[in-house]
């Protein structure tokens, strides 16, 4: 970006580009392997997790989809619910298929050693096409929890063959313009193998699928110490990445508020996407600027509203801090061997209070400065506590 280009217009559009999804399961009650926490006033149904996000959308202005996870947001009409979703300023974004809380799924899905079990989990993910289709989403996001736990519990190769299967008649299904998001996680529930262990298992999948199948980084699915940008700088140079599912953690899949944990590492990896968005090729650069920015968190010991907007807020910060990145003094840097100088222009503009821009471009598009504030404010949370009242809460993890 040039000194012009980083003035307050400029700066104030691409602010305003991006746009972050919430999950329609961040709205419902859900907890950790020992215990479901009930909240009051958590959303109850597929409609009131809607109204939530719709509110969650209204008072950040960038969160103008919601990601359905299918059978728990399963309603009889697909139709309905995306009317619902339009009611609420929303459209549905990607549909999730679930394929891990059936009993036949216990050694796996898509991968299962028996094909009436593989055909059971397609037909779920053709289903989700399906809803996709009817709703006028643009992805299916699929995450397995396929895997084992012992050496020699199953064959890997004939595990990889049979994934390739499904797959393949998966994405034949996938109308024009609708992306198949594959995500990858290196351990949960399988602890010695997952079929999908990492970027490169996923990516190397896309690549037999076609292109509409595009990668999916969970920020929270990488063994610790992981240089989660540089695998963001690989799939966008292989016109591979396809989605974020944004979120912290500190040990394992902690589904944290995004950017409490490791702030650094998110900026680090805006500043791989925005700079991308600039790149000299083309297509490195349609795909920079398609990618789908999701939240994948489950808030539960925090306020479930609140801990939302303020992920949506952190989002944008980290955002608005990597479009600050003097890209041609990085460039110079870089081409000087001055490496010093190269990492302070980075760290110059992560330690910029970005808080003042982001508030200025809330007030003039006539939102509170302070989104957080304003929920506190709106008594949104104690009417629909009233109105939804607190569910009686579950052990394990539900899901919904
Ligand atoms: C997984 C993964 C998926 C999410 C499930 C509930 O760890 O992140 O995206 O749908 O959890
Ligand atoms: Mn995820
Ligand atoms: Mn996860």
């Amino acid at each position: 970006m040039t000194d012009a280009d980083r003035g307050a217009g400029a700066l104030d559009g691409r602010i305003g580009r991006l746009a972050v999804e919430t999950p329609t399961w961040g709205y419902g009650d859900s907890g950790t392997r020992f215990k479901v926490f009930a909240q009051a006033g958590a959303a109850r149904t597929a409609w009131e997790k809607l109204a939530d996000a719709g509110l969650v959308h209204r008072l950040t202005g960038v969160c103008p989809t919601v990601a359905i996870h299918v059978p728990w947001d399963r309603v009889g009409d697909w139709r309905a619910l995306a009317g619902a979703a339009a009611e609420h300023g929303l459209a549905i974004g990607a549909v999730n298929p679930n394929l891990f809380q059936e009993d036949e799924y216990r050694l796996g899905s898509l991968c299962h050693p028996a094909p009436a079990v593989r055909r059971r989990a397609v037909d779920h993910v053709l289903e989700c096409v399906e809803i996709a289709r009817t709703v006028g989403s643009p992805a299916v996001s699929l995450w397995l929890a396929d895997g084992t736990n012992y050496p020699g519990q199953d064959d890997l190769r004939a595990r990889r063959r049979r994934l390739l299967e499904g797959l393949r008649e998966i994405a034949a299904s996938l109308p024009p313009g609708v992306r198949l998001l594959v995500e990858y996680k290196f351990f949960e529930p399988g602890f010695y193998h997952t079929d999908i262990a990492d970027w490169g298992a996923a990516s190397a999948i896309c690549a037999e699928l076609g292109p509409q199948a595009q990668v999916l980084v969970d920020t929270g699915h990488h063994p610790q110490g992981t240089n989660v940008e540089h695998i963001v700088a690989q799939l966008l140079d292989l016109g591979r990445l396809g989605g974020f599912h944004f979120n912290a953690r500190r040990y394992a899949d902690d589904d944290l508020i995004v950017g409490s944990v490791n702030p650094y590492e998110l900026f680090l990896v805006f500043h791989e996407l925005v700079s991308a968005e600039e790149d000299g090729d083309a297509a490195v650069a349609a795909c920079a600027r398609g990618v789908a920015y999701m939240i994948d968190q489950s808030h539960n010991v925090e306020p479930k509203l609140e801990a939302m907007v303020q992920s949506v807020v952190n989002v944008q910060a980290a955002h608005a801090r990597a479009l600050l990145v003097d890209r041609a003094a990085l460039r110079a840097a870089q081409e000087a061997g001055d490496v010093l100088e190269a990492n302070r222009v980075l760290v110059r503009a992560y330690e910029t209070d970005v808080r003042p821009l982001l508030a200025d471009w809330r007030r003039r598009r006539g939102l509170d400065p302070d989104p957080v504030a304003a929920l506190r404010a709106s008594g949104y949370v104690e009417r629909v506590a009233r109105e939804r009242g607190r569910a009686t809460a579950g052990t394990g993890y539900p899901g919904a």
